[in-house]
């Protein structure tokens, strides 16, 4: 029926029409979670129960939920400018946003090109990589460079780079010209870390053998998470990333990373890159940059890189790039405010001392029952489990109901469930997180 004839009173409101995410969808839709409503640190579901919030959403309300300034501040914008066009026109807040993000961003890395998803942020910094080396008569270094258990969203470029089979599987034979570097985790060398390993530091030394192999005369780019969220919390060996830079200089290889996740805070600092003392090319960036309010994302890149596309007639696009909604208002008065929130309230070095409690706190779960690693850097942490025997992520997704009908809600991935809660939190929040864990995992088999 066309929907001119159909009344919509007559379209049923059921749970079928939506395909949800990342989600076993007939297993969700016969217990749905719903969540209705957030303030600071709680989620309220539709029948009114206050759940703790320990992934602030999906790693990105930095800054709590609901948070007056930036809700204001949405509000106010949605009001006076809706939408101006995106390419050939723009707004002042897009460039207020762009230059407090280079503000924060560490060396000369003071260029940001805006998106919309860490999907399209990845995408974007690759793209820049490949026009970059072409339009400086370099066209042959074609290459990207990827890790094992890398997660890079799910574009064709991110998934190509990334490294987690099941997101790469089903997709074809992605972008070509595609290796990538070992992950970084040893159980054997690395259980019970605190921060950043001792060992692995070498694990770098391998993209010498992929320069060997390939030649870095077609090598683009290498793009790596600095700490690796998505697929466990894996903090890089002390030295790695330092060791990966210099092999990037010594072959005029860009580096770039991907900081969707460590960004904004969560590892104590504006983006990890400062946190590890180690300044790459460019920063890919999304989730905190609004505290999770409005879809925003971008990449941040060196001043030589932008300044390398700023030859040749002026009249001309300079790189054809871009999205309808790059910089849209509303993103940008949520980021304008979220980051002047982040300021107020000094909530990069508070995440840098509640750090230190959330180290202690969780580490305190070791000897607890099903536990084989814990490990954590800044305000995120990972409780490793023993999988069951040929059921993998079983056990670990039972926890993990287990403790939203607790009332906290984790992130679970595979048999690994990862903490992160907003930067607002208190040693209060951090014990109910913990304490609720430890019981489940007590009970769970
Ligand atoms: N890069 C990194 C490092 C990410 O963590 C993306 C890119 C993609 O961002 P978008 O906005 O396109 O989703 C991400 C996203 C989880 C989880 O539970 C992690 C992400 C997204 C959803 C769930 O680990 N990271």
């Amino acid at each position: 029926m066309s929907l001119a004839a159909r009344p919509l009173a007559s379209v049923p409101n059921d749970l079928e029409a939506f395909w949800v995410p990342f989600t076993p969808n007939r297993a969700f839709k016969k217990a749905p979670r719903l969540i209705v409503r957030a303030k600071d640190m709680h989620y309220y579901t539709v029948d009114g129960k206050a759940v703790m919030d320990g992934s602030a959403g999906m790693w990105c309300c930095n800054a709590g939920h609901n948070r007056a300034p930036i809700v204001e501040a949405i509000q106010q914008q949605a009001a006076e400018l809706d939408y101006p066009p995106a390419f050939q026109f723009s707004h002042p807040k897009a460039f207020e946003l762009a230059s407090r993000i280079a503000a924060l961003a560490p060396g000369d890395l003071d260029h940001v090109f805006f998106c919309n998803s860490g999907s399209e942020a990845v995408d974007t910094a690759l793209k820049v990589a490949l026009a970059y080396h072409n339009i400086r008569g370099e066209a042959s270094r074609a290459r990207l460079i990827g890790r094992e258990r890398g997660y890079h969203g799910v574009g064709f470029g991110g998934i190509s780079v990334g490294g987690i089979v099941a997101n790469r599987k089903m997709f074809g034979t992605m972008l070509a010209g595609v290796d990538h570097l070992p992950h970084t985790y040893n159980r054997e060398h690395q259980a019970f870390s605190k921060g950043e390993p001792e060992w692995g530091a070498h694990l770098a030394d391998d993209l010498d053998r992929i320069v060997a192999l390939h030649d870095a005369s077609t090598i683009a780019a290498v793009i790596v998470e600095p700490m690796a969220g998505s697929t466990g919390v894996l903090p890089p060996p002390k030295g790695y990333l330092q060791r990966l830079r210099a092999i990037c200089d010594k072959h005029g290889i860009l580096l770039i990373f991907d900081e969707v996740i460590t960004g904004f805070g969560r590892l104590g600092t504006a983006f990890a890159a400062e946190r590890y003392g180690v300044i790459p090319d460019m920063i890919t960036f999304a989730k905190g940059v609004t505290s999770g309010t409005v879809p925003m994302a971008g990449v941040i890149m060196r001043k030589g890189i932008y300044d390398a596309f700023m030859r040749g007639p002026e009249h001309v696009i300079e790189l054809f790039h871009g999205y309808t909604y790059s910089a849209h208002p509303l993103a940008c008065a949520a980021g304008l405010a979220t980051l002047q929130l982040y300021k107020d309230e000094k909530l990069f070095e508070r995440a840098a001392s509640m750090a230190k409690v959330f180290e202690a706190r969780l580490h305190t779960l070791k000897g607890t029952r099903h536990v084989i690693d814990i490990r954590n850097q800044g305000l995120v942490g990972a409780v490793e489990l023993q999988p069951r025997a040929n059921a993998l992520g079983a056990r670990t997704f039972e926890v993990y109901l287990k403790c939203w009908e607790k009332g906290v809600m984790i992130r679970q991935t595979g048999d690994i469930i990862a903490i992160a809660p907003a930067l607002i939190v208190e040693e209060k929040h951090i014990d109910e997180i913990v304490e609720t864990l430890r019981s489940v995992l007590s009970a769970v088999d």
